[in-house]
């Protein structure tokens, strides 16, 4: 249907005016500082968003507008990926270090801006260089717009659960033995609820995470795996959980591939060599599950379709830190189309040089 010129107007309006509910700006500043930290009995500086680990949680409404300074206070080079955010036209505030920008320097800061056009749910947003995702990572909350319910009952409470892992040695220190010996790295020696490695009896003052609940009550949970080499798994004992949303789902055994940029369509998965005759007649081409990131069976093959309807260059790769460093990663480069809005918006002036 096209749109009147005035309605078009008016809509522009209620944008410039945030106090007209709809397009709201969200101003974040995220300070990447060192932090010391003391768990399972020893201590060490980690990277850390404002000291905070797991980092802040970023509010927002669908179609709001997120504009995030990152300062990089540490000596690291450092780049932030927002998990599952489509960046319609902004590859520039992507993420990823070297594929669509150049890192954020030591003393430098950058202002990722992107939109949430069309998107709700529970994301998250993560240092996307290095190993330094370990700690620098956080939930992103995306709430349907102002009067617009849930479609579910709603819930008594929400709660953000993100899970970790946790090394008593520096991560980058692990990952960098490890490809000079050539053997995997060191697995971690803990997982984390909510930065929580859980109470340790020969550790003073290590408590564990705690939600409080009343009985009877439903609460929604938003629970994010950010740890960096491992899928977790996520059940509470005596108790019923129903899945409202999933983007990520992943089974065990699997290389969880993500894409960014898009969400997708999984039509299929198999074992062994994926055979274009015999498997593609068994496409679920009715209604394939859509996500971020997807499971790819070991030793086999899924299949995700796509429309690929934003242009820019998107990073592929296995979501186990590990595999990425190994090099199980690649990109598509989606060109710009012919109309209006289907071209790469122009690089923002702050866009951090090599
Ligand atoms: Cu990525």
């Amino acid at each position: 249907m096209e749109v009147l010129p005035w309605v078009r107007v008016l809509i522009m309006a209620a944008c410039l005016f945030p106090a007209s509910v709809e397009c709201m700006v969200r101003h974040y500043k995220f300070d990447v500082v060192l932090k010391n930290s003391t768990k399972l009995c020893s201590s060490k500086p980690i990277v850390t968003v404002s000291g905070r680990f797991p980092g802040p949680t970023i509010y927002a409404r669908e179609d709001d507008t997120v504009l995030v300074k990152v300062v990089n206070h540490v000596k690291y080079n450092l780049s932030i990926h927002w998990h599952g955010i489509r960046q319609l036209r902004t590859g520039w505030a992507d993420g990823p270090a070297y594929i669509t920008q150049c890192p954020i320097q030591p003393g430098q800061q950058y202002i990722y801006n992107f939109t949430l056009t069309g998107q709700r749910g529970t994301l998250w947003w993560h240092a996307h260089i290095l190993w330094l995702r370990a700690t620098v990572h956080g939930a992103i909350v995306i709430l349907p717009k102002r009067g617009v319910p849930y479609p579910f009952p709603t819930p008594h409470e929400e709660m953000v659960i993100v899970l970790g892992e946790w090394w008593k040695s520096d991560v980058e220190a692990v990952i960098n033995e490890a490809l000079k010996s050539g053997l995997a790295p060191n697995v971690s020696d803990a997982h984390t609820i909510n930065g929580q490695p859980g109470p340790v009896s020969t550790c003073s003052s290590q408590g564990g995470s705690t939600l409080p609940v009343e009985a009877g009550k439903t609460y929604l949970l938003r629970i994010i795996n950010a740890a960096l080499n491992e899928e977790l798994f996520f059940k509470i004992a005596g108790h019923q959980v129903t899945v409202v949303e999933d983007t990520g789902m992943i089974t065990p055994e699997n290389h969880p591939i993500h894409l960014h940029g898009f969400n997708f369509f999984e039509v299929g998965r198999g074992l062994g060599n994926f055979n274009p005759k015999r498997d593609s007649k068994n496409f679920n081409l009715v209604d394939p599950v859509e996500r971020n990131t997807v499971g790819v069976p070991s030793g086999g093959w899924t299949a995700i379709r796509f429309r690929a309807d934003n242009p820019g260059v998107w990073f592929m790769h296995c979501h186990l830190e590990v595999h990425t460093t190994w090099g199980l990663k690649t990109a598509f480069v989606v060109d710009n189309g012919k109309g209006p809005n289907e071209s790469v918006l122009p690089p923002p002036n702050d866009l951090p040089k090599c």
